[in-house]
């Protein structure tokens, strides 16, 4: 027998129910169901962390290079998708990362978007990209720009396959329905300007006295090339106390402004130096790592939900934002990872955790 406070009960419910249906032709739905959901107390991202040892991806690429041409592929990429998103080309909600092959003799053709992409080089050494009429090299380590909107190609007239890895800012884009795409009418685009000339303008604590911004809000140097990056740890490693969560890290700069080098993306390079156990942290940019010296592993998470990866060179990974990381290694390693944190400063919404 239903007691009359349960009939009460049953009786708001099945009303509910019968407004919900009523009134879901009308694309209306009620908040008080989902509020929770839709602000929660903290993040909870639906990524989950995920590791990609090269080891295991490197035989793919190389199939890869079989069975397409980089010019019938356009991009010949395998995308990382975060597990927990399969079929959104995304490892977060908000970034794209792949890792791109290029053989000798190849053309990736010319085009242009929207969505802003960042290179950083995995392995081998003398294919190019060129970005508005200027060539740069690639080597390991290197970390080359393409700003939004701006006419790109890649090549390879050197030996070997050269793989990188390409961070884009394609689902933020997507979910702003911001994206613009244009294929060029030459194959590859025409020389204008010797290579290194934006790093001679750029690159020197100087800038030239005259004209604005090339790129705007995207940094005017091209590549930052890993011979800087690691003399720069070296030296801070030398006089500068460690940083107990971060080992030495530094953000690479768009040096007309001090800011990131994309507007949508921040990227870093840091030291973990032999024996580093790292203090925990939290950020809510979620973060894609690629290994660049050494070894070492992080744990991702809390409690059961825990991962410890163990990675060493050309491996990659990503922390989801709100997850707990803790770095360690025993031999020393360096890693660079980018981040949507421009973004999120923009908004105010940036949060960091130190925790002991
Ligand atoms: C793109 O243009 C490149 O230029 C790489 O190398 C990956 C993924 C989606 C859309 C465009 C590139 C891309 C991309």
């Amino acid at each position: 027998m239903n007691t009359p406070q349960a009939t009460t009960a049953s009786s708001a419910a099945q009303v509910r129910q019968q407004l919900y249906r009523d009134m879901s032709p009308l694309n209306l739905t009620p908040l008080w169901e989902v509020l929770h959901a839709l602000v929660p107390p903290q993040p909870s991202s639906p990524c989950v962390s995920s590791l990609w040892k090269y080891d295991q991806i490197r035989p793919f690429l190389m199939r890869a290079g079989q069975a397409i041409t980089a010019e019938e592929a356009v991009r010949r990429v395998l995308i990382l998708e975060n597990p927990a998103l399969r079929g959104q080309s995304a490892i977060t909600q908000s970034l794209y990362a792949g890792l791109q092959l290029i053989l000798p003799g190849e053309v990736a053709p010319s085009h242009r978007h929207t969505q802003s992409a960042l290179r950083f080089i995995v392995e081998g050494e003398g294919a190019y990209t060129a970005v508005d009429g200027e060539r740069t090299t690639m080597h390991p380590g290197d970390f080359i720009i393409t700003p939004s909107w701006t006419w790109h190609d890649h090549g390879h007239e050197a030996d070997g396959p050269v793989v990188w890895l390409d961070g884009l800012d394609i689902p933020m884009i997507r979910f702003f329905d911001a994206g613009f795409a244009e294929n060029g009418t030459a194959r590859s685009q025409s020389v204008s300007r010797a290579e290194g000339a934006s790093f001679a303008r750029y690159g020197h604590n100087m800038a030239p006295v005259r004209g604005d911004a090339p790129f705007g809000t995207t940094s005017p140097i091209f590549s930052y090339p890993y011979a800087r990056s690691r003399e720069a740890l070296h030296q801070l490693e030398r006089d500068t106390p460690l940083d107990a969560w971060d080992g030495f890290k530094l953000r690479y700069v768009n040096p007309l402004t001090g800011g990131s080098p994309m507007p949508t993306m921040a990227t870093f390079m840091q030291r973990l130096p032999s024996g580093f156990s790292g203090k925990p942290y939290r950020q809510t940019d979620g973060a894609v790592f690629s290994v660049v010296e050494g070894t070492g592993s992080v744990r991702v998470g809390d409690g059961a939900a825990a991962q410890t990866f163990t990675f060493g060179p050309r491996d990659h990974f990503v922390i989801p934002s709100w997850h707990t990381a803790r770095f360690a290694t025993e031999a020393g390693c360096v890693l660079f990872s980018f981040t949507d944190r421009p973004v999120h400063q923009a908004l105010g919404i940036h949060h960091e955790e130190r925790l002991s």
